[in-house]
């Protein structure tokens, strides 16, 4: 299952948005805590294509797709160097497929901020400048080591003047994952996580106000810089939210309504979460499950069969395959396979986002 961590300055939002993206109900708190284990929990993907399916074909069991989110430590200027919670953090960084950082833009004196002010420019830069100090640390160290070795291997040798390219790029303030590299290059640093590498988005915590004006300080020079590095922003008032979401169906409407709030948060994150990592959904569909799975963009019927199980990846014959939109529009099987638009496809096809797919298969 992939994974995304929250990261981000204490007291900025992170466990609310947690418990918000997981349903769980841990601690928040208006302090800083310098905990330092993550907390982790699963979300569920919002689909409306999954609730549709699951009316059509009322199966016993429905399964929307799932991503791993973990509640990483609040970092601190300072903490690639070791302050703070230091190293904890950047392990649980480490670990995860992409990063959720919050910002927080929202005011309430109650609640006490690190750097005294309020200022998610600054927030923002703070983080992105510790993950990038991580890594320059990470590639001096291992220069240095290569260098004082007694021997240099070939395969040492091979990949001093790549990391020394790394470390030119990340001194630069340059992400590593705009750093090109040739795919020789890559396979010699296969074996490292960057943390800079990550896909990230940018999640704004903003107070109600802010929320309704669609305004705060700092906004435009915080949504010109994330461009600026390709950074997906997302605005949201995850406080609300998080009380909203633990309403019934009825009332949440309303809120929603009353508040402006055209998609809930969780759809919003793991849309924007999805599109950063590359993902698409395709669907199985029978009388005992509907269910979404989750792919990588680009992945052919063969490898998409694996995911369900690897004897369909093995034994693999032919995919049926008919588009969501046909089943939405036709309203079953039967009426998408007389309409002609069912098709028939081998192991090289292209799987696209909203396929409904049986796989046939031979073991
Ligand atoms: N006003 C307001 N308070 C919030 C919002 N989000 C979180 N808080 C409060 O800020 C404090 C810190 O939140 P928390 O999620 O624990 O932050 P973390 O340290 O980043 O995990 C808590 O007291 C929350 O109730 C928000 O959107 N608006
Ligand atoms: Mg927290």
């Amino acid at each position: 299952m992939l994974s995304c961590g929250i990261v981000g300055l204490p007291t900025v939002g992170k466990t609310t948005l947690f418990n918000l993206l997981t349903g769980a109900r841990v601690q928040k708190s208006q302090f800083f805590s310098g905990r330092t284990d993550a907390n982790v929990g699963i979300a569920r993907v919002p689909d409306s294509r999954i609730d549709l399916l699951s009316r059509l074909f009322n199966p016993k069991k429905t399964t929307y797709a799932q991503m791993e989110v973990t509640d990483l430590p609040g970092l601190v200027r300072g903490s690639s160097q070791g302050q703070g919670v230091g190293n904890a953090f950047l392990d649980g960084v480490r670990q995860v497929d992409a990063l959720v950082q919050v910002v927080r833009a929202f005011q309430n004196e109650d609640v006490l901020h690190v750097e005294e002010s309020i200022d998610p420019v600054r927030d923002m830069e703070t983080i992105n400048f510790e993950l990038l100090m991580a890594d320059l640390d990470f590639v001096d160290k291992r220069i240095t080591r290569i260098r004082q070795g007694k021997k240099i291997t070939p395969e040492q040798a091979k990949e001093l003047p790549i990391l020394e390219k790394c470390m030119a790029h990340l001194e630069q303030e340059q992400p590593f994952s705009t750093l090109e590299l040739t795919q020789e290059e890559q396979e010699s640093l296969q074996n490292y996580t960057f943390l800079t590498d990550k896909p990230m988005l940018v999640v704004v915590n903003l107070d109600e106000n802010q929320f309704a004006e669609r305004e705060y300080p700092g906004r435009q020079a915080l949504i010109d810089k994330a461009a600026a590095k390709g950074l997906p922003v997302v605005e949201l008032c995850v406080q609300i939210e998080e009380e909203i979401s633990q309403l019934d169906a009825e009332d949440r409407e309303l809120f929603f309504e009353e508040l402006g709030i055209s998609e809930p948060a969780i759809n919003r994150v793991m849309r924007v979460a999805y599109e950063t990592l590359g993902l698409i959904s395709f669907f199985t569909v029978g009388a005992d499950e509907v269910r979404a799975w989750t792919i990588k963009q680009g992945a052919n019927a063969k490898s998409a069969a694996g995911e369900i199980h690897s004897d369909l990846e093995r034994g693999f014959i032919r995919a049926e395959v008919i588009k969501y939109a046909d089943l939405a529009a036709l309203g079953s099987e039967v009426k998408v396979k007389e309409a002609g638009k069912a098709g028939l496809e081998g192991k090289e096809y292209v799987v696209q986002d909203g396929d409904i797919m049986h796989i046939r298969f031979n073991v």
